[in-house]
Parts: C-alpha cells; sequence; structure tokens
C-alpha cells in the first residue's frame, strides 16, 4: 500500500473507531488497579477540594450515542454508497463524480438537493479546493449542516399566563399520539402543568391509547365522547386548560390523508375553536411525519402545510429506517423548523433536533464496513 493510501485507510479507521469507542462509552472505562494500601496509623485529612458539578454535556453523550445508533440503517445506506465511491481512491476522477452524482440523486434526500450538494462540490472541485475524497466528505458534510442549521429551532414553550397550545397533526401512524406522550413525559418532568386533548375521536381505541400514556406520564386529559366532534373535545379542553392554569396543552388529532379535503376543513375547525377560546393558540402547530415514508414526507408537508401553516415538524422513526437523508431534503425544500426527531417507541426516544448532531450521527464512522 501506498504511503497515501495508508493515511487514507488510517483516517476511515479512526472515525469508524471513534464510533465504537463512543458506542461503549456509557460504561465507565476500566480502573488501573488498586494498589494494596500501605498501612496508616494515622490517616491524613482530607484535602479541601471545591467538588465541581459534572459538565452538562452528561445529558448530551447519551443523546448523541442513541441518534447515532437510530441512524445505523440510514448511515449504512448511504455512507456505504459513498465508501463505495470514495474509498481508498487517491485522486479525484470524472468516473467517481458520476458515481456520486447517481448515489446522491437516488438517496432519500431528494433530487433537487442532490444537485445542490453536487454542484456545491464541483464548484469546490473547479476552484482546487476540494481535491481528493476526503475532502469531498468534509465539503459534504459541512454543506449538510448548513441546510439543517437553518431548520435547527427545538420548541421553546414559554410558560406565560396563558397556556401554551400544541396542536398536533398529521396522517395516521405517523406516531402523533406517542410524540405527544413523549413531550408530555418532559415537561412533566419539569414540574410543568400539563394538559393532553383527546381530539382523536374517531377511533375509540385511539382515546385509550391517549389515556393509557397520560396515566403513564402522570398528566390530565380531557376526552370526549366517541365519534363526538373534535371542536368539542378541543373546546372543553381549552376551557379547562384557562380555568385550571394548565402550563401546556397538547392536541392529538385524527391521523388524516393530507389529499383529503373535508378532513383538512375539520383541522381547520379545530384551530379555529382553540383561537376563539385563546387568541394566541395554538401557539404551534406540529406535523408528525414518518421519516420512512422518504420523498413522501416531504410532499406530505408540503400539502399540510398549504391547508394549515405548519411551525414545526417532528420526524418520527428515525430508528428502523434507511430513509433518514430526507431530513436533509425536507429542511432544505421546505425551510420548517424541525423540533424533534423519534428514535424510539419509549417516552424518552425523543430528541430535540440538532444539526451539528445529526450530521455527525450521519457521517460518524464512515467505514462501516463491519457494523451491525
Ligand atoms: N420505532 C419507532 N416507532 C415509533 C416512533 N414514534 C411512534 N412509533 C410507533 O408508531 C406507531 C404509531 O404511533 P402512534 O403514535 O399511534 O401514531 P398516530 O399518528 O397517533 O396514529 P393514528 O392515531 O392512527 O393516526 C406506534 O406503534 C408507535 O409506537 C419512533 O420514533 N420510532
Ligand atoms: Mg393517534
Amino acid at each position: 500500500m501506498s504511503d497515501e493510501k495508508e493515511q487514507k485507510a488510517g483516517f476511515f479507521k479512526r472515525l469508524f473507531r471513534r464510533d465504537r469507542i463512543e458506542e461503549v462509552e456509557p460504561e465507565a472505562p476500566a480502573a488501573p488497579p488498586i494498589p494494596e494500601p500501605e498501612p496508616e496509623p494515622e490517616p491524613e485529612p482530607e484535602p479541601e477540594v471545591e467538588v465541581l458539578a459534572p459538565e452538562e454535556p452528561e445529558e448530551q453523550k447519551p443523546s448523541i450515542f442513541r441518534l447515532k445508533k437510530g441512524l445505523v440503517k440510514t448511515r449504512k445506506g448511504f455512507l456505504g454508497g459513498l465508501n463505495e465511491v470514495l474509498l481508498g481512491k487517491k485522486q479525484l476522477d470524472e468516473q467517481m463524480v458520476v458515481r456520486l452524482e447517481e448515489l446522491l440523486v437516488t438517496s432519500d434526500i431528494g433530487v433537487k438537493t442532490a444537485y445542490q450538494l453536487l454542484e456545491s462540490v464541483q464548484d469546490r472541485i473547479k476552484r482546487r479546493e476540494v481535491h481528493d475524497p476526503e475532502m469531498v466528505v468534509h465539503h459534504l458534510k459541512s454543506v449538510m449542516k448548513d441546510m439543517l442549521s437553518e431548520v435547527e429551532a427545538p420548541l421553546r414553550v414559554g410558560y406565560g399566563s396563558e397556556p401554551f397550545v400544541v396542536m398536533v397533526i398529521g396522517v395516521n401512524g405517523s406516531g402523533k399520539t406517542t410524540t405527544i406522550a413523549k413531550i408530555a413525559a418532559r415537561h412533566k418532568a419539569a414540574g410543568r402543568k400539563v394538559l393532553v386533548a383527546a381530539g382523536d375521536t374517531f377511533r375509540a381505541a385511539a382515546v385509550e391509547q391517549l389515556q393509557i400514556w397520560a396515566d403513564r406520564v402522570g398528566c390530565s386529559i380531557v376526552k370526549g365522547k366517541e365519534k363526538a366532534d373534535p371542536s368539542s373535545v378541543v373546546f372543553e379542553a381549552m376551557d379547562r386548560a384557562i380555568k385550571e392554569d394548565f402550563e401546556l396543552v397538547l392536541v392529538d388529532t385524527a391521523g388524516r390523508l393530507h389529499t383529503r379535503v373535508p378532513l383538512m376543513e375539520e383541522l381547520k375547525k379545530v384551530k379555529r375553536t382553540m383561537e376563539k377560546k385563546l387568541q394566541s393558540a395554538p401557539q404551534e402547530t406540529l406535523l408528525v411525519i414518518d421519516s420512512s415514508m422518504g420523498q413522501n414526507a416531504i410532499l406530505q408537508a408540503r400539502t399540510f402545510n398549504e391547508a394549515i401553516p405548519i411551525t414545526g415538524i417532528a420526524l418520527t422513526k428515525l430508528d428502523g429506517t434507511a430513509k433518514g437523508g430526507v431530513v436533509v431534503g425536507m429542511s432544505n425544500e421546505l425551510k420548517i423548523p424541525i423540533r424533534y426527531v423519534g428514535i424510539g417507541e419509549k417516552m424518552d426516544d425523543l430528541r430535540d433536533f440538532n444539526a451539528g448532531e445529526f450530521v455527525e450521527a450521519l457521517f460518524t464512522g464512515v467505514d462501516i464496513s463491519d457494523e451491525e
């Protein structure tokens, strides 16, 4: 192997190793063997040291660790391809750029964003600022991060004198009810007064499902009768929230296809009901999208947004899908804040969306050849 090749292989190996090391990080490193203590008749007094509180990142570490795990399939698909195109190559050639184009265009990033990325790479190559595969990877990372940073805006719930109302919408099975439970759990844990409203009156099981979550989270719930008008449930929930000083109200709605006009009209009515009770409500209209929909997720978001202006997106089921690249396309095309990413079915499987973390999780371990 030439020196340069060896260096490159070393670079990818190091990236890979970093990933493996972080995956075992939650366990404390093995402590060095403790030498037998010397018998000391008078133990020395403990020196007075100021004990500093552990740094914040304690919480962040498991977060990126879990995100990395969640993105394994996406990484395999996209970066596996990237490795095939670029790894072990000394210099860029035309064929490589053509293969890169194929890879980007067929990935879930979406054609428009794929060409933007490609043009940016080609431009750098022309200007001789990028001239080897490693630089291509770095450049792609940096452009993706810029794209994602534009939509990095975690939901900040304002705890004021009025309840902060989040209306949660999306197609069937996208993860609305689960996401509501996850958000409720967070705020409940922070000591807030949380109310959930079972606005999905379409299925009896939907109300039951929300009730189970509310019990688990320990928050209050307002539910109507089966097949009741969702607006009436929302009216009651708003009334109670105002009277009883709830700080956060999460409104569940029935899943609906974005193409069904009467159902979209129903959502608008629910929204008007909220506004009537509280002018500023809903402060957030959160669209929940299943990321395994791939490109269809972008279409869904666009159509929902045309009917009811969306103020934030939660992308669920990033674990278990190879289509996580859609997050990049969606950010770049719609510029709607991505509030959360869902990485599992459990209560704490929700993360604030963070561009840097996401790109890092997507690219870490470029050489994924022996990853599970
Ligand atoms: N793996 C994974 N599963 C998820 C995630 N979010 C939700 N789910 C699962 O997706 C399924 C549907 O979730 P729900 O919360 O019921 O979806 P919904 O949008 O309320 O569905 P409808 O009420 O039928 O419209 C459930 O089995 C959830 O456990 C996630 O981030 N990861
Ligand atoms: Mg539901």
